[in-house]
């Protein structure tokens, strides 16, 4: 029926866009057709300087020549294998190389395909961890306000981003949720991680007597929020959020999705505030951004906890079709070989001092109300217009795209990931640029 009206082949109707304001969009599409390095090209011909790392995945830049022949490679020799009860090498072989950069003491990977997926992993991993050891009473899962943990049902129960929730029923039963640690009165412009609000860890501890410890089965935080707009652990908060946890038997889950894979200038962020979890959950950088892929990395003693059953009996009722997908695989071992060839984590780290300079020169411009930084990661917060929320800092991404630079907005708040690879001279275009945006904002 449908096929008499042959949609254009320009025609945008059709494709309705994941966190987009569609009707906007597709009045003046900003399309991208290639990318190379630090640089996307528009459909219009012009270069944009990636400011954002993609959406916080293409950690090795852009279209980077091993990790592009072994997707083709791998496409030629097997493109699927099944999931369940079946192997294949790639699967095995890439997380053994994951463990070899993950905190000591992580030693096992199970795959999902996306952050979101990674965290719903987690999440029941934990409540069956508990189970197993004979404590099925903890199924309480904490998060944090403004947490960012995807979009499904567990990630946006846990999750503290209001609009990412209201919309959408109950959600999880059980769930409960830490402060976050944004405090602007005493922290804003720090560089680096702020001297104010490590105490915001102690409010675990009323959570804990409110509900019981043996109700608890996980606490899931993001070491550093990042799609909430950038929010910095404060000193000491990560350490005591690890002690309470460990006191009340209750499992931690670093959401690493974001800080994974360099981005603070380590492997993961655990190694970078030297705090390990229990879980780690992971995806974006896993594969440079190139195929979906996601990862929950845990401890030997959450997976062995699993293997005390008759042999013959699946441990885990859980798995995805794409579980460890062999060109998912081949693109994350050939993403950690030009993560290591190239040293691009200790890269990270040598150019976040440049990084953190560059980003505090903006204050004083025209709405700046704070700069927050850490890694590669680095925030301007705006002023919002009366009444208006997210319009200035939007006008600000718009021009920035005008301008050949691609930053992200949240609410009234400017997030920048750059590519690992970046040049200091691209840190000077990129914040050069912006300096001219947030001057002539209204
Ligand atoms: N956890 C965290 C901490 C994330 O940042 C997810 C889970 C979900 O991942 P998937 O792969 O399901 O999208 C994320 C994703 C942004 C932005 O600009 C951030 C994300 C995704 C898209 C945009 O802030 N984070």
């Amino acid at each position: 029926m449908a096929l008499d009206r042959k949609p254009a082949p320009n025609d945008l109707d059709a494709f309705w866009m994941p966190f987009t304001a569609n009707r906007q969009f597709k009045k003046a599409p900003r399309m991208f057709v290639s990318a190379k390095d630090m640089h996307y090209t528009t459909q219009d011909g012009r270069q944009v300087l990636d400011g954002t790392a993609g959406l916080w995945c293409c950690n090795a830049g852009h279209c980077r020549p091993k990790i592009t022949a072994a997707i083709q490679r791998q496409a030629g020799e097997m493109d699927y294998a099944p999931a369940f009860q079946m192997g294949h090498p790639q699967a095995f072989e890439l997380a053994n190389r994951l463990i070899d950069i993950a905190p000591d003491g992580m030693e096992h990977v199970f795959y999902a395909n996306s952050g979101s997926e990674a965290v719903e992993t987690a999440l029941k991993i934990a409540i069956a961890y508990h189970r197993a050891k004979g404590q099925g009473t903890r199924t309480r899962l904490i998060g944090r306000e403004r947490g960012y943990h995807g979009v499904n049902f567990g990630g946006i129960s846990v999750g503290g981003i209001v609009n990412n929730r209201k919309f959408f029923g109950s959600l999880l039963t059980g769930v409960d949720h830490l402060p976050h640690t944004h405090l602007p009165v005493q922290n804003a412009f720090t560089r680096g991680q702020p001297e104010h609000g490590a105490h915001l860890a102690d409010e675990l501890e009323r959570l804990v007597a409110l509900h019981g410890p043996e109700t608890i089965a996980a606490v899931i935080v993001e070491p550093v929020a990042g799609s909430t707009g950038v929010i910095l652990p404060p000193k000491g908060y990560l350490e005591r959020l690890r002690a309470l946890t460990q006191k009340h038997g209750i499992l931690l889950i670093f959401d690493e999705v974001i800080t994974g894979f360099g981005r603070m200038g380590a492997p993961f962020a655990s190694q970078f505030f030297g705090v390990t979890p229990d879980m780690i959950t992971c995806a974006k950088g896993l594969t440079n951004g190139v195929i979906p892929m996601g990862a929950v990395i845990t401890t030997g003693a959450v997976h062995d906890a699993f293997m005390q059953g008759p042999e013959h009996m699946i441990e885990l009722f859980h798995g995805y079709t794409y579980s460890g997908n062999p060109i998912a695989s081949a693109a994350g071992i050939a993403t950690l070989e030009t993560y290591r060839e190239e040293g691009l984590f200790q890269r990270a780290a040598e150019i976040a001092p440049y990084w953190e300079a560059a980003l505090h020169s903006l204050r004083g411009l025209p709405h700046v109300i704070d700069i927050r930084n850490l890694g590669l990661i680095g925030a301007v917060e705006l002023d919002p217009i009366a009444g208006e929320p997210t319009k200035r800092a939007f006008a600000a991404f718009l021009d920035a795209y005008e301008s050949g630079i691609l930053i992200r907005t949240t609410g009234d708040i400017i997030a920048m990931s750059p590519p690992l690879i970046i040049e200091k001279a691209q840190i000077d275009e990129l914040i050069g640029k912006l300096a001219t945006v947030l001057k002539r904002l209204h």
